[in-house]
Parts: C-alpha cells; structure tokens; sequence
C-alpha cells in the first residue's frame, strides 16, 4: 500500500532523466518509495513535464522572486513539507543550499554528483576528468552536508574514460550509471538500511567504505 511507502521530493532544475529513473523505479511492482512531488526553481524544466505526465505533483519556485538565498530555502522548506517526506532528493538541482536548509533535513537529503567525490566538487565535472587526463570518472551518490558535494558517500558508479571522448559523451555515459545507482540508493534509504553518522554511511549497521557502495560500468 502507497501509504507505507517512503514519501519521496524531488528537487530538479533541468531535463530530469534522473527523476525518470526514480518515477520508473518507484512504478516497479515491489518499490517501496513514491515520489509524491516535483519542486523545481525553474518553470521550464523538462522535468516537471515528466511529473506531470506520471500524475505527480509539481511546483515550480524561482530563485529570481527572492531577494537572497535565505529566503529562497525558506519557501523551498515550505513546500516541501507540505507533503512531509521522508527523503528529499536533488536530482540535477543546481542551486546551493543554505545551512538552515541543510540542517532542516539532514540525514535525509540526497544529492546524485556527476564525479567520483571527492574528485572535482562542483560544476564542469566531465571536461575536468578529461582535461586531467583520467582513466576513469563516474558519478556518486552522497548526503548533503553544508559543504558543497562534501557530505559523506553512498554509492560510487566508476566507469573508463574513452580515448575520443568528449564531454558529451563522457556525461552520457556517467548518466547510464546514475540513472541506475539512484534508485538503488533511494531504495536502501526507503528500506531503513542507511544511516548518516557523522562522516560516514552505515548500510544495513556497518559502515561503507568513504567513497561509498562501489559499482563499475
Ligand atoms: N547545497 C549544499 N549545501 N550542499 C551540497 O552538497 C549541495 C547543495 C546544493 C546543490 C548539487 C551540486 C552538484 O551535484 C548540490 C549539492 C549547484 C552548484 C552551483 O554552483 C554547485 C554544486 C551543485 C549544484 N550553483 C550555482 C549557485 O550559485 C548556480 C549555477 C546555475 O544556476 O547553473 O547556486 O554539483
Ligand atoms: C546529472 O548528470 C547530475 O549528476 C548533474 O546534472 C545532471 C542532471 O541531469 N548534477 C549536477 O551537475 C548538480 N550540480 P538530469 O536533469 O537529466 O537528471
């Protein structure tokens, strides 16, 4: 029954191929998460086309109707708590949120970040890994703490760096990968089988190494 099922929000900013992945995850017979609503700040993301079409509810906040971050994440809070969640989820969501914001939800707040943490924190991550001449990259699913792409590893996908790779096709394939390590993170938190203690996860009572549960592509 839906009513014991983790309620799941999503903040989004963009395309939502990984919101797609959750909405699919969460329609899959034995889910035991729902994503019961979309936020974005941006009207026109394609994202909220895709919770629309799954019968999702969705609202669409600015970050330009606010005079500062402070009070962007206060109205962000309001909304979210509007369906009581028991995980908050940001998936290409791409404003930085405040302390207060943080705090509010800590330990239940995820971010999927397209680099393997603590390697190259915050934007441009694909052309870094190529322009550092790495064998590999990949993509990782971690808490969010008030430091930016720095709160602690949950699952870490890795997958080779190509010869002629490009951006492009480096974020491409690193998409594969998150659209499959999401998910399965938002599952095993809806499980009850993920902790965060202080710099580190627990799955199922013992700790994760610090770069996560490792999947290779
Ligand atoms: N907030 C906190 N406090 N901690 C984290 O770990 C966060 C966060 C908010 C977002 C996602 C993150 C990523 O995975 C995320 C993690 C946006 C920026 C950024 O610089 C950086 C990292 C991430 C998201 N945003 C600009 C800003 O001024 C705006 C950029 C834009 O609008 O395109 O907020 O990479
Ligand atoms: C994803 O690759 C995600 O890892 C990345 O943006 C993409 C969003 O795609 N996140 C960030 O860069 C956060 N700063 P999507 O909208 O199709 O899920």
């Amino acid at each position: 029954m839906s009513r014991d099922k983790c309620n799941v929000v999503v903040l989004i900013s963009g395309s939502g191929t990984n919101l797609q992945a959750l909405i699919d995850g969460a329609a899959a017979a034995d889910a035991d998460f729902n994503v019961c609503a979309v936020i974005s700040n941006k009207a026109e993301a394609y994202g909220l086309t895709r919770a629309r079409d799954a019968g999702i509810n969705t609202v669409a906040v600015s970050h330009r109707d606010f005079a500062d971050r402070e009070s962007f994440d206060r109205a962000l809070i309001e909304e979210i708590d509007r369906h009581q969640p028991g995980l908050v989820v940001l998936a290409g969501f791409m404003r930085i949120l405040t302390p207060e914001f943080v705090r509010h939800y800590s330990g239940r707040l995820l971010n999927i970040h397209p680099s393997l943490l603590p390697k190259y924190q915050g934007l441009h991550t694909h052309q870094r890994a190529l322009d550092a001449g790495d064998r590999e990259h990949g993509a990782t699913v971690h808490f969010v703490t008030e430091e930016l792409d720095g709160g602690p590893a949950i699952i870490q996908a890795r997958i080779p760096v190509e010869p002629g790779d490009s951006a492009d096709t480096l974020a491409a394939r690193v998409q594969i990968q998150e659209h499959f390590i999401y998910p399965m993170a938002v599952s095993w938190f809806a499980r009850g089988r993920l902790r965060m203690l202080d710099d580190r996860v627990e799955l199922d009572g013992e700790p994760l190494p610090r770069s996560g549960y490792t999947v290779t592509g």
